[in-house]
């Protein structure tokens, strides 16, 4: 079957002058390309399924960044509800993202031809169309490239995580929009499926694409969902098997001798220090509440301890009030997080002094953590040594 001859094609893809005789071999030379997966219909449905991906990524992403670092006006909108809020939000986001890869590397393997189109640009629009593509791909091969390495907990870059990913994220959405607008016709015109029978080799290429994504979302997928926990064979961390995994530990805080006469801090007009045997005299809440790591996984746990909440209000500090929150360890990324009012209010935000029905382990925070709804956990200070107000 020849795919050249497809009407679509010949409208959508015109027969280019040849490259000069002495180039034309290899990849140049006429008909180098001819299987059905460089079509420009197969590029059209991957496309859709890895532009859905990226979207999906980005909106969840959006949503991450803004609970780790709202804006001024946010602060006092951001909800401590739903519970699972941001478990489900960041687990889509790394299930998305995880899936992308794959679908990223068969959408390149479509297209790539075009690298070879001959000339190389025929006008300074169509010259700065490739550029697009250009920073496009490095932007969206960056932002997978990086995040996939944060799922892994590994940082062997010198730049900030957060902020890198953040940034190229808005270059790669750009970048898709021009891409999309360029290739709008294209993309109109095989939108649908062509009345011929699809060809063979265009099936091929999306059932091994398909295979591909359903194998890495199925193996991963687990780490932050509980029902596919079975066969999370290849997420680096696996929640429900014994306790919640541990990202920071005590050992590398430096906070595992806690000193005895270790009393929390809450300063406030009435502010005072309470040690942890008054703690624990104080009415304890015990809620289920979710560690939603901004590296993907997520699992629930029983907390028990005071409501920040009843903590505030003893040391006269208002209801409506953010408070600054910070931990024993020496330093850290980690060390100080501010909370919104909406989360001091809640009645579900502790200070939690056990997990499942025993004291916390120095790894999980001893003697004291914070534990809220529909929080980062990177926002869930462990060894807490001080509540002020914000
Ligand atoms: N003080 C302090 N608290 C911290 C951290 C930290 O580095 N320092 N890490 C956070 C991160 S990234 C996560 S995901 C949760 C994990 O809680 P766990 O170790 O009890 O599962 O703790 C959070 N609390
Ligand atoms: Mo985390």
């Amino acid at each position: 079957m020849d795919s050249d001859s497809s009407p679509a094609r010949r409208r959508f893809d015109p027969p280019l002058p040849a490259p000069p005789a002495a180039l034309r071999r290899g990849p140049l030379r006429p008909g180098a390309f001819r299987s059905p997966a460089h079509e420009p219909r197969t590029a059209v449905v991957l496309g859709r399924w890895l532009g859905a991906a990226l979207l999906l990524c980005f909106a969840t992403g959006l949503v991450s960044h803004l609970l780790q670092d709202p804006p001024g006006w946010l602060v006092p909108r951001l909800p401590s509800r739903p519970v699972d809020g941001y478990r489900v939000t960041q687990g889509l986001h790394v299930v998305a993202g995880l899936a992308a890869i794959p679908l990223a590397g068969a959408k390149l393997w479509t297209v790539y031809p075009r690298l070879f189109a001959w000339p190389p640009a025929r006008s300074v629009l169509h010259l700065l169309e490739r550029l697009s593509i250009a920073l496009l791909v490095a932007a969206v091969l960056l932002e997978l490239f990086t995040g996939l390495l944060n799922t892994l907990q590994w940082y062997p870059w010198p730049f900030p995580f957060r902020q890198t990913h953040y940034w190229t994220a808005w270059t790669a959405v750009g970048a898709l929009l021009v891409h999309l607008a360029v290739k709008a016709p294209v993309i109109a015109a095989h939108w649908r499926r062509a009345r011929s029978a699809p060809l063979p080799g265009r099936r091929a290429v999306l059932a091994a694409t398909a295979a591909a994504v359903g194998t890495v979302t199925l193996t991963t997928a687990g780490q932050s969902v509980p029902w596919l926990r079975a066969l999370d064979l290849f997420a680096p961390r696996r929640p429900g098997t014994g306790s919640l995994p541990v990202n920071r530990t005590a050992a590398q805080a430096g906070t595992t001798a806690v000193p005895a006469d270790w009393r929390l801090a809450v300063d406030g007009p009435a502010g005072y220090r309470i040690g942890l045997a008054d703690l624990r005299a104080l009415p304890q809440t015990t809620a289920d509440l979710p560690i939603a790591c901004v590296e993907g996984w997520s699992a629930n746990a029983r907390w028990t301890g005071v409501r920040v909440a009843d903590l505030l209000r003893r040391a006269g500090i208002p209801a409506g009030s953010a408070v600054r929150i910070t931990s024993l360890e020496a330093e850290g990324p980690y060390r100080v997080t501010e909370m919104p009012a909406a989360y001091a209010d809640d009645p579900l935000t502790l200070l939690a002094l056990a997990l499942d029905g025993r004291p916390l382990t120095p790894d999980h925070g001893f003697p004291a953590r914070i534990v809220a709804p529909n929080r980062p956990g990177v926002l869930q200070t462990k060894w807490v040594a001080r509540i002020e107000v914000a």
